[in-house]
């Protein structure tokens, strides 16, 4: 059975080599045509790692209306590019034997079937950097609480091998190949990796991977639950029994995963007492292996971060911090001091007795589901924004009598509405611009309540991304006055 597992992983571990000598080695992609799809921080990454391997670029955009000379303007100085927007001359389609992807391009575009049907190889941004990678990687995806739990195991790796030895990459606006080769063997690399992102990797192996929770999102791109859930166990795809996968007991998606996960499992539980994992146990963050328990934490008196969605992510990445031999006490004392993610519930300002909340990352029900739980005050919340085919009666149930009013913004607004309205909440409001919306809270909102922006869409077709909105959420807080 041992020379069986041991045999497999040899095969898999020569695979992957392979594919990466493939690639890599002169001749393969050096004077090569590549294209590049998507003209955001990822293609840009990737175009500049293509042509210093020294491939030939093509920088595609599919903007409708967007110009060559347009997209000329967003190359790196020194870059030969050639830009293309529009419709591809045939030749190009034909002659491309590599197609490196954007995550926000849907793979199952006519352009991107037809290289593949002329023989393209079609990677993503991820799998393009995995390839240069020379270190240990840990790579963490979820619906929610990637970016806290990528940025806490960040920190974690940092205290452990020094700041200059870790990179943090990946969805959380780090592209992977802006990074990836500056990795040596002693390097770690920690990836938050989106759903979008996992659809295009073919040799990516994480050392560890963690799957924080499934649950509906983005469905418009996958469009089913099991087509959205498959993407994201594609992290373990490369992964044996010598690795390590760490799942959330409390999902139904990713316990189930755990009995079919190719890696070793780690399961982590806010609920449950588990045999060996890491668990809450009254307010006490324990770990449990090898028949003995030990208290690793205290929620409140050793966490500065709100909610329980936080108590999972800190298990999540304890566990990985753990699977990437670093000693407990390095992680337990990163997450003593450890604040809370830029707009990810994060506590602007008080102001006439009002707190103020940034929760503009939560841009799906689930995720804004756990910005409403973290409140402990009567709430004027903010929702609305990008339409991605979301069902929002879960969350309109959350609000359990602590919303006080739903103000609505953006192209949801009505379908949330008439949802709540079907759920009884009738206090709705709403409002035609971001700046209209929140002198409305202001006003709304009265001593010993709570603002909170947690609007469970996507902020797409008002902000480029929920970073801005989050950002002009706070500018507006900070110029109100004190009292
Ligand atoms: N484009 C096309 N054809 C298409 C669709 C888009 O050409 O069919 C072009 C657009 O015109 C645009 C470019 O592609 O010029 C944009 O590419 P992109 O959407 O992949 O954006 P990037 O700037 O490269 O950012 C991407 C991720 N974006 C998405 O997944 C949508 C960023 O995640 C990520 O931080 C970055 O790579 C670095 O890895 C953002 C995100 O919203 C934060 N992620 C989703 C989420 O968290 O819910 C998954």
């Amino acid at each position: 059975m041992k020379a069986e597992r041991e045999q497999e992983q040899q095969r898999k571990q020569d695979q992957e080599q392979q594919q990466k000598e493939q690639f890599t080695e002169a001749g393969s992609i050096a004077g090569e045509k590549c294209i590049v799809i998507g003209s955001g921080i990822s293609g840009i990454g990737s175009l500049e790692l293509l042509e210093y391997m020294g491939a030939e670029v093509i920088l595609y955009d599919g903007k409708e209306g967007m110009t060559e000379r347009e997209l000329c303007e967003k190359l790196p100085l020194k870059s030969n590019a050639v830009c293309m927007t529009g419709e591809l001359p045939e030749k190009i389609r034909e002659e491309i034997r590599t197609v490196v992807v954007s995550p926000g391009v849907p793979v199952d575009i006519p352009l991107l079937k037809e290289f593949q049907a002329n023989g393209a190889e079609i990677i993503g941004e991820i799998e393009l950097g995995y390839r240069e990678e020379k270190g240990r990687v840990a790579a963490i995806t979820g619906t929610n609480g990637k970016t806290t739990t990528t940025t806490l195991v960040g920190e974690i790796m940092k205290a452990h091998l020094g700041e200059d030895k870790v990179f943090v990459v990946g969805n959380i606006g780090n592209p992977y190949t802006s990074e990836c080769l500056k990795t040596t063997s002693e390097t770690v690399t920690v990836g938050e990796i989106s759903s979008f992102q996992l659809e295009t990797i073919s040799s990516f192996h994480p050392a560890v991977s963690a799957i924080l929770n499934i649950t509906p999102d983005h469905l418009n791109r996958h469009h089913t639950m099991e087509a959205y859930a498959a993407a994201k166990e594609a992290i373990t795809r490369n992964q044996t029994k010598e690795d390590i996968c760490v799942l959330n007991y409390e999902n139904a998606y990713t316990r189930a995963f755990g009995e079919r996960c190719p890696a070793r499992v780690i399961f982590f539980s806010a609920a449950k007492r588990l045999e060996e994992g890491y668990f809450l146990l009254g307010d006490k963050i324990v770990r449990a292996f090898g028949g003995q328990e030990e208290e690793l934490l205290d929620i409140h008196e050793d966490m500065n971060l709100v909610g329980m969605c936080n108590v999972e992510n800190v298990m999540a990445a304890i566990a990985v911090g753990e699977g990437m031999g670093v000693p407990i006490e390095t992680i337990l004392a990163v997450v003593r001091e450890f604040h809370a993610v830029e707009h990810r519930i994060e506590f602007v300002a008080s102001k006439g007795g009002v707190d103020y909340y940034n929760d503009s990352k939560g841009t799906n029900p689930d995720a804004a589901i756990q910005g409403i739980r973290a409140m402990s005050r009567p709430t004027v919340l903010i929702g609305g924004g990008y339409d991605k085919q979301s069902e929002y009666d879960e969350w309109i149930e959350s609000f359990e009598g602590k919303v006080k009013w739903l103000v609505l913004i953006g192209q949801t607004r009505e379908k949330i509405a008439a949802c709540a309205r079907k759920h009884g909440f009738e206090r709705i409001r709403f409002a035609d611009t971001f700046e209209e919306c929140l002198e409305l809270c202001t006003r709304l909102a009265q001593s010993g309540d709570a603002v909170l922006l947690s609007p469970a869409c996507a902020s797409w077709g008002m902000f480029p991304n929920y970073e801005v909105r989050g950002e002009k959420f706070k500018e507006y807080v900070n110029q109100l006055p004190s009292t």
